[in-house]
């Protein structure tokens, strides 16, 4: 009986767990996120106010990527895999989320179900898989799987951080 519940348990979690996997709704071009067990490396980085460490990064075409997420800051920060129009597409989103009051500048802010329900908030959510928010004092992580070789930026895209210098580059060789 209870060996039965906890397997049944452990499905629904990995369920759980993978639905920006399975939903097509995000493709890339230069790759997709992957379950951290198929990370070949693991990379640290740590976000700060207003900045990351290191400032950039070097990868492998066809390696999974660990990154482990460590914001040493007073703010949230977010760390986006993508080239310099993806962030600043995401930059406008964010900019509304932060207008909604989805997002402040320490943390999620209170999502209205009500407002949820009616529509205008449809689609409005940070749910992008290339993409993380780590709150302050928080470690996140995002594994992803660089398939071809180009020039990437890692970036913050919180109101005002790329601007502020909250970019780095993320070379993926051949
Ligand atoms: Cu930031």
């Amino acid at each position: 009986m209870f060996l039965r519940k906890s397997g049944w348990l452990a499905g629904c979690l990995m369920m759980l767990s993978v639905p920006a996997l399975a939903d097509g709704a995000h493709t890339f071009a230069f790759g997709e996120a992957a379950p951290a067990t198929k990370a070949t490396r693991t990379v640290e980085v740590v976000l700060q106010d207003i900045s990351f460490a290191p400032t950039s990064l070097d990868v492998k075409a066809g390696e999974t990527v660990r990154f482990v997420l460590v914001n040493k800051g007073q703010l949230l920060h977010e760390f986006n895999l993508g080239d310099a129009s993806m962030h600043a597409d995401h930059q406008k989103e964010m900019l509304k989320m932060q207008a909604s009051g989805m997002l402040t500048s320490t943390g999620m802010g209170q999502m209205d179900h009500a407002a949820m329900g009616h529509g205008d908030m449809g689609g409005m959510k940070h749910d992008d898989p290339n993409s993380v928010l780590v709150e302050p004092g928080k470690t996140a992580q995002l594994t992803w799987t660089f398939s071809k070789a180009g020039a990437l930026e890692f970036a913050c895209n919180l109101p005002g951080h790329y601007q502020a210098g909250m970019v780095g580059k993320l070379t993926v060789a051949p």
